[in-house]
């Protein structure tokens, strides 16, 4: 059987899954390949045998405008070309963020799998922040553990399910970083399949400093780099490194993270605000006004109540995240050093803002290493206008 094109059919929108190719009709119905045309031959090999009919329009796959899979611009290529910016990077660096990308791929693959392998519920111990750990949790923290604690220039680990930082490396045994993060952020969500995401901050290690609760106590100011990886629909991981925000999505195919977005802008303004608001009778009196007003306002309420994924969807559509004080939390939930810091350097480098109380996030300096502080972040105006009723 064979088929030819008669002539090319009209272009089409390009969201479109298929492009008509033209008619077609049987040249060779004794069977046979007509080879005449490699065009009408690859297309009819698509098409399959024309059993049920003879005549008709070939409909060719087009790819979605914005299909991304010929994109090969990886995470790491990314960091390469990034340092290749500072003659005087040593690589050291982008071991890490290689570090944390395959940390972030097990987890991944470990919260996809919760449910069969039997990972979902407590693992029976509570943190020092006096919450119930996840077998989750655990699992997630001993990935990034073993995948950082090889690499040569980490000099201090802490997470938000240890209770103190771990200096691994000194200074003079070549440790220039402290990497903090908090392996499973949102895991209380993890039984009914919201995301859930790893967040971390990457600051410099002071060789001057023996303790390691001073050493990485440091203002958010003080990152090198931060980010978070959203275990969602998709994997993906949002990186900054102080030249603006880099989004990539894990291609479960080949492996890598690969570029969907550079330079990510956060939305100057959104009517959407993204707080608990169960406990608004216990807000601080700034936060109950805007929000009296913004129900009034025509504006829009988004809340999962976990971080990473309510932070993902404010960067992208714009609107305000919060974690106020409360009654029960009245300094706030949110930890400084491994969610709030981070999120603010990713939120100021989209264009973003970040306030803790009065200050800027990331001007704040935590004296302890679990330390909690209130959070508003997202666009700049929205922002503003939370901080115009006095919040
Ligand atoms: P976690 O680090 O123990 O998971 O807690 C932090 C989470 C954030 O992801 C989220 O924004 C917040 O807790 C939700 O708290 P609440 O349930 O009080 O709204
Ligand atoms: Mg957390």
């Amino acid at each position: 059987m064979g088929y030819r094109v008669e002539g090319n059919g009209p272009s089409v929108a390009q969201k479109s899954v298929t492009k008509p190719m033209g008619r077609f009709v049987c040249t060779n119905p004794r069977g046979g390949a007509d080879d005449s045309d490699p065009a009408a031959t690859a297309a009819a090999a698509r098409l399959g045998p024309p059993s049920a009919f003879c005549e008709g329009t070939l409909h060719e796959p087009v790819m979605p405008h914005n299909d991304l899979s010929d994109n090969l611009m990886s995470l790491q290529s990314h960091i390469l070309l990034e340092e290749a910016r500072h003659p005087s990077a040593s690589g050291d660096f982008t071991w890490i963020i290689s570090a944390i990308s395959l940390a972030a791929k097990s987890i991944a693959n470990h919260v996809r799998r919760a449910r069969l392998s039997g990972a979902i519920g407590r693992f029976g111990e509570v943190n020092v922040q006096g919450e119930e750990q996840q077998k989750l949790d655990v699992i997630a923290n001993k990935a990034l553990m073993r995948c950082l604690g090889t690499r040569a220039s980490v000099a201090v680990l802490a997470s938000e399910e240890d209770d103190e930082p771990s200096i691994l490396r000194r200074g003079n045994e070549g440790g220039k970083y402290c990497v903090l993060f908090d392996p499973l952020d949102g895991s209380s969500n993890l039984d009914t399949g919201v995301g859930v995401g790893t967040i971390f901050s990457i600051l410099r290690n002071d060789p001057s400093i023996p303790d390691a609760q001073e050493t990485v106590c440091q203002p958010g100011t003080q990152q090198v780099a931060a980010g978070y990886v959203l275990y969602g629909s998709s994997t993906i991981f949002v990186l900054t490194t102080g030249n603006g925000v880099a989004l990539f999505e894990l291609d479960p195919f080949i492996g890598s993270f690969l570029l969907v977005k550079d330079k990510v802008r956060i939305p100057e303004s959104n009517k959407v605000y993204s707080v608990n608001e169960a406990y608004a009778p216990t807000f601080p009196e700034p936060y109950r006004k805007y929000l009296e007003w913004a129900h009034t306002s025509g504006y829009s309420s988004r809340y999962i109540g976990s971080m990473v994924a309510d932070v993902h969807r404010t960067l992208l559509t714009g609107g305000v995240f919060m974690y106020p004080p409360t009654k029960k939390n009245p300094e706030g939930k949110i930890r400084y050093l491994y969610e709030a810091s981070p999120m603010a350097f990713i939120m100021e480098q989209a264009g973003g803002l970040a306030f803790s109380g009065a200050n800027r996030t990331l001007e704040y300096k935590p004296s302890k290493v679990h330390e909690r502080v209130p959070v508003l972040l997202g666009s700049r105006s929205e922002v503003e206008r939370v901080r115009s009723f006095g919040g």
